[in-house]
């Protein structure tokens, strides 16, 4: 069914009932010049995630991807990232959820057994490598979606399988992008906002990299967004690009 979005945010707002993947449209708006625009959804039929994974993506969520042209260049993108995951956490907390961020583009809820999943994060951009020309953040919120609708070797979970009532999406995705527009014209604040909602600092991790994997503490987050391990022969710093999967040990 079609959401009254009539979002008041300072992008303007493209919805559509069902499209293939917010952020495969935004690219292609992207290529066209545009920028400052949303692409927002209630159902996907080709969302998809890291390293080309699918993303499921059933009516009732809330499927957006965000375009815009920042002033930086192309190294300091992921830090997009973690803005997203900010954003979108400062939300939930907002509508009753206590969501935490596990690096680099999980947001989770825990439970006692474990942590589910509420939200993937999928950012891609273009340009030179001392301008970015765009960046599209794509944010996938199960809003309004049963879990058991989801794939269960992610440990899903929702905004209404956690409230118990449904969450109002106009109001949910407001309060998103009106964060994430203030934190992506302040990224440098971004790191710091990072590590107060951070689930991964402090433990024993495995990271699985291109290279091999890499043991020890998470001991900090960097700038634009890697992660700092203690390992037996000292420190490593892995960048999200990098990171395959991420493990407590
Ligand atoms: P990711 O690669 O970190 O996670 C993908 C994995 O998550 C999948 O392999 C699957 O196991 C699991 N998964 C799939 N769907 C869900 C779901 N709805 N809830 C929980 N777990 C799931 C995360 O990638 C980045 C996802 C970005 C999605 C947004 S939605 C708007 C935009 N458009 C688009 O096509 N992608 C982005």
């Amino acid at each position: 069914s079609a959401v009254e979005y009539g979002l008041d945010a300072p992008f303007s707002v493209e919805y559509h009932d069902s499209i293939p993947s917010t952020n495969a449209r935004a690219r292609d708006l992207a290529a066209d010049g545009a920028s400052d625009t949303v692409v927002l959804a209630d159902e996907q039929t080709g969302g998809r995630g890291r390293l080309d994974r699918e993303w499921h993506s059933p009516s009732g969520g809330i499927w957006l991807s965000v375009l815009f042209r920042p002033d930086v260049p192309m190294a300091h993108a992921p830090v997009f990232t973690l803005a997203a995951a900010v954003a979108v956490t400062r939300a939930a907390r907002e509508a009753g959820v206590e969501a935490g961020i596990k690096w680099p583009n999980d947001v989770l809820v825990r439970h006692s057994d474990e942590e589910r999943k509420l939200v993937g994060i999928l950012t891609e951009m273009e340009g030179e490598a001392d301008r970015v020309s765009w960046v599209v953040v794509g944010i996938g919120v199960n809003a309004n979606v049963d879990p058991a609708d989801l794939p269960d070797d992610a440990n899903p979970t929702s905004l209404s399988a956690e409230r118990d009532e449904p969450v109002d999406r106009r109001l949910f995705a407001q309060r998103l992008l009106e964060e994430f527009d203030a934190l992506r014209q302040d990224s440098a604040n971004v790191v710091e906002a990072w590590r107060e909602y951070a689930t991964t600092l402090g433990k024993q991790v495995r990271v699985e990299t291109p290279g091999g994997s890499i043991e020890g503490e998470a001991v900090d987050i960097q700038f634009p967004g890697a992660l700092v391990i203690e390992t037996e022969s000292g420190r490593e710093v892995v960048s999200a690009g990098d990171c395959e999967h991420l493990r407590p040990i």
